[in-house]
């Protein structure tokens, strides 16, 4: 059946004349800007699209904990430690608050997370890169999270209630993670002159990927036009990747490190900074599996979740008595 089903993305043509007048009631909706809520009518393609994206996030905050879980020995002062051990704890939440938005719409956690086991399923490309030193959790949080921020807060006011109230406490803590990865950056880019150099080392390896984060040129963007009809997204691709330069370019001037664009410039007719071809064949790479660490970032999840069957059982177990 069309209307409630999770699978499957009818055409026009399957459509039977009362499931055309309930899509028509469902986009007035959207147009007058209400919010969906669990138990109401929604096109099964407007569904699917809503737990792909969702269970993609989730699974992108969890794989996130691993490139800075690797610093948390590491970290410099006891007061960076326990800054980073908030963050990635912070990850995690959105993790679960995400799951939680996604199960509203009558998936199963465990099927999700089995999809990213299996590889079905899809998370952030950025974090397949490696944290190789210090300066990059500086550049995680400028940039990474930065890069987040941006395409989160349009998500605040998505169309589906669940993830668009999810995401109003997930914008609150990423701020707070840029704001420590720049602050982080600052005193590297001010230090001695190696750590100068460390700084604008890690600015020249993430700025690229963090680019990327966007998702594809919209004219390569599968979903956009039918996401932003239904106003799950609010910007397209290419307008919050603009956004984030034009936000990004004043911040790395303020503490002297170079974007590592030879093409970067004002535009003053239009109002923004033009900028250089990003290499969407290491795109496309990174998103088949041959990033720098996709290997190792599903080995991790995947040991994480067997040696976690336990914990799983047991409450299971104590949920049963
Ligand atoms: N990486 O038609 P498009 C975080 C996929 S968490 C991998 O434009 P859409 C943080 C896309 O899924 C950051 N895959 O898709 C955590 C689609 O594939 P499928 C995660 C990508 O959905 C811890 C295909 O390419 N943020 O910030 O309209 C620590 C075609 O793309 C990527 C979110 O998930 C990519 N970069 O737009 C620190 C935000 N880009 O599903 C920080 C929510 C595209 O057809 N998601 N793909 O197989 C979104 O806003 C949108 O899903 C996207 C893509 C803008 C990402």
């Amino acid at each position: 059946m069309y209307t409630q089903s999770l699978n499957g993305t009818p055409t026009d043509s399957d459509l039977s004349q009362d499931d055309r007048e309930a899509l028509v009631r469902f986009q007035a909706r959207i147009d007058r800007d209400e919010k969906i809520e669990p138990n109401d009518w929604m096109p099964a393609a407007y569904r699917k699209t809503l737990v792909r994206q969702i269970s993609q996030h989730a699974h992108s905050e969890v794989i996130g904990m691993q490139p800075e879980g690797a610093w948390l020995s590491r970290a410099p002062t006891l007061k960076r430690k326990g800054v980073l051990m908030a963050k990635i704890q912070d990850e995690a939440g959105h993790g679960l608050y995400l799951y939680s938005a996604a199960e509203t719409l009558g998936v199963a956690r465990s099927d999700l997370v089995d999809q990213l086991l299996s590889g079905k399923a899809k998370y952030s490309s950025i974090f397949n890169y490696p944290t190789l030193n210090w300066a990059d959790l500086g550049a995680v949080g400028w940039l990474v999270d930065g890069a987040a921020i941006m395409n989160q807060i349009p998500l605040c006011r998505c169309s589906y209630g669940p993830y668009a109230r999810a995401m109003i406490r997930v914008c609150k803590e990423e701020s707070f993670h840029q704001r420590q990865g720049y602050e982080l950056i600052s005193d590297m880019a001010n230090g001695t002159p190696e750590q100068h150099q460390m700084a604008q080392d890690a600015l020249d390896r993430w700025w690229w990927p963090a680019l990327m984060m966007f998702g594809p040129s919209d004219k390569d963007s599968a979903h956009s036009s039918k996401s932003m009809q239904w106003k799950i997204k609010r910007f397209t691709n290419d307008e919050l990747r603009q956004k984030f330069i034009d936000a990004t370019v004043p911040q790395g001037d303020r503490i002297g490190l170079k974007l590592p664009d030879p093409d970067l410039k004002w535009n003053a007719s239009e109002g923004h900074y033009d900028y250089g071809e990003i290499d969407w064949e290491e795109f496309k790479r990174v998103l088949n599996g041959d990033g720098p660490c996709n290997v190792e970032r599903m080995e991790i999840r995947t040991a994480a979740h067997e040696n976690g069957a336990w914990v799983r059982e047991a409450a299971a177990a104590h949920a049963e008595k």
